[in-house]
């Protein structure tokens, strides 16, 4: 085990996990454990994206997903739906993780109450209610009327790249000068979220809270603050599955996304020792190979560290995907998480560390050592997916940062 197994790091990896069972008996933890794990497969995610036609919800779509305009099975943009239903797109690496491209409610006959009957509204987690210029009065219907149905919305302002890029026109501000280009942007947003204000407060809304994108750059404006924002109003486990699929941005979005995998892993690990047990025939241990193989796929996915992903990201960034990859040291590709490979690094984890784990592990959680043949199960599995986690995460921090080496195409 290349990574150093201290008192102190398993405590702060095993937190969760004790605190957990300080609240509740052994049987129960386990059982939610049991419910959450496999949480990617077996929990669903529907976002709803509505508007008027060329605001700019199919390019919200594919952002989401991490895809490009013109990329196979992307969201078409630029045309206008004829289609009156729902049009659902799936996320492409999880397939649970599903957004909704709805037809605009102005390009409908039917009222806010007919409109979200009509798309089969309950099935949305939550909406989010696009503008890219004013919002109107059936966007403000809609939203009053998915607040009376207790859900929630969130209302987006698209395009603030073509406001700001105007602006700078009509001010003939040099795009090299770098401090008027901030101080441009600013005003911009100030003036377009004052409007928006405004707008929404005219067609009724108390205190409107409108989230500023570009399509273009989500890792900028208001993108993070609204994924921050919906995040925060989910409730635990559909937060958790929702920073596990949206795509990463930032070196803060690989930074959740661990955090989120680490309340998972812990889960899989005692579901993964408590399960159908098999002995392995080289220590007195016993683990479900097959549910620590699943987490491990999923941390490559998650980290979009998978095949799909990475070439998604090559074509986002224009840049050759063989380029992205000479920077992983670490983590396979799933296809190549087979039994066998967890067999070999659980053998070869239990020759470097697994001894001083278990003891830690035991030492810090005892009610671990009555169950799990002394440990050694949960420890092995836990440090074993806990070390993959690290490295895939050092593996993502490396490829976002070869994506964003200059030659961007945009
Ligand atoms: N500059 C800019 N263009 C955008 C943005 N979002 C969408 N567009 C463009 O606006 C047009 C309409 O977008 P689309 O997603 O098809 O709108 P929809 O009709 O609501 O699905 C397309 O040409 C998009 O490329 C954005 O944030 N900035
Ligand atoms: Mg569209």
């Amino acid at each position: 085990m290349d990574r150093a197994l201290t008192k102190e790091t398993l405590k702060k990896d095993l937190a969760e996990m004790k605190s957990a069972l300080e609240k509740k008996p052994f049987e129960a933890v386990l059982a939610e454990a049991q419910q959450q794990s496999n949480l990617l497969k077996n929990m669903t995610f529907e976002i709803a994206i509505t508007g008027r036609a060329g605001a700019g919800k199919s390019s919200f779509v594919n952002a989401l997903r991490g895809m490009e305009d013109d990329e196979k099975g992307a969201a078409q943009t630029g045309v206008t739906e004829t289609t009156m239903v729902p049009q659902e797109y799936t996320h492409p690496t999880f397939p649970n993780f599903k957004i909704w491209d709805l037809p605009g409610i102005g390009t409908t006959k039917f009222n806010a109450k007919e409109y979200l009957k009509k798309v089969n509204f309950s099935k949305y987690d939550f909406f989010i209610i696009i503008a890219s210029e004013r919002f109107t009065e059936d966007d403000a219907n809609l939203a009053l009327e998915i607040r009376k149905n207790k859900k929630k919305f969130y209302y987006v302002r698209s395009k603030v790249d073509i406001d700001i890029e105007n602006y700078r026109r009509s001010k003939r501000i040099n795009v090299e000068d770098t401090h008027e280009m901030m101080l441009c942007e600013k005003k911009t947003l100030d003036i377009i979220q004052k409007d928006c204000y405004d707008n929404l407060k005219a067609l009724g809304e108390s205190s409107p809270r409108v989230f500023l994108i570009s399509r273009w750059d989500l890792s900028k404006y208001d993108f993070p603050l609204l994924q921050e924002t919906i995040e925060q109003e989910q409730d635990e486990i559909k937060r958790d599955v929702l920073t596990m699929c949206l795509p990463i941005l930032t070196k803060d979005s690989i930074k959740k996304k661990k955090a989120a995998m680490e309340s998972l892993i812990w889960k899989n690990a005692m579901v993964s020792c408590s399960v159908g047990l098999i002995p392995l025939p080289f220590l007195s241990l016993g683990c479900d190979i097959a549910i620590v193989a699943v987490t491990m796929r999923d941390i490559c996915k998650v980290f979009g560290l998978d095949e799909d992903s990475l070439n998604m990201l090559a074509n986002r960034v224009g840049k050759p995907v063989e380029e992205l990859k000479s920077v992983i040291e670490h983590t396979p590709s799933p296809g190549k998480i087979t039994a066998e490979f967890v067999m070999d690094v659980l053998k070869r984890s239990v020759i470097w560390g697994a001894i001083t784990a278990v003891e830690l592990v035991v030492g810090f959680i005892p009610v671990l050592g009555s169950i799990y043949g002394g440990g050694s199960s949960f420890a092995t599995t836990f440090c074993l997916l806990k070390n993959f986690l690290e490295n895939a995460v050092k593996d993502a921090e490396k490829v976002l940062a070869k994506a964003a080496e200059p030659k961007r195409r945009k």
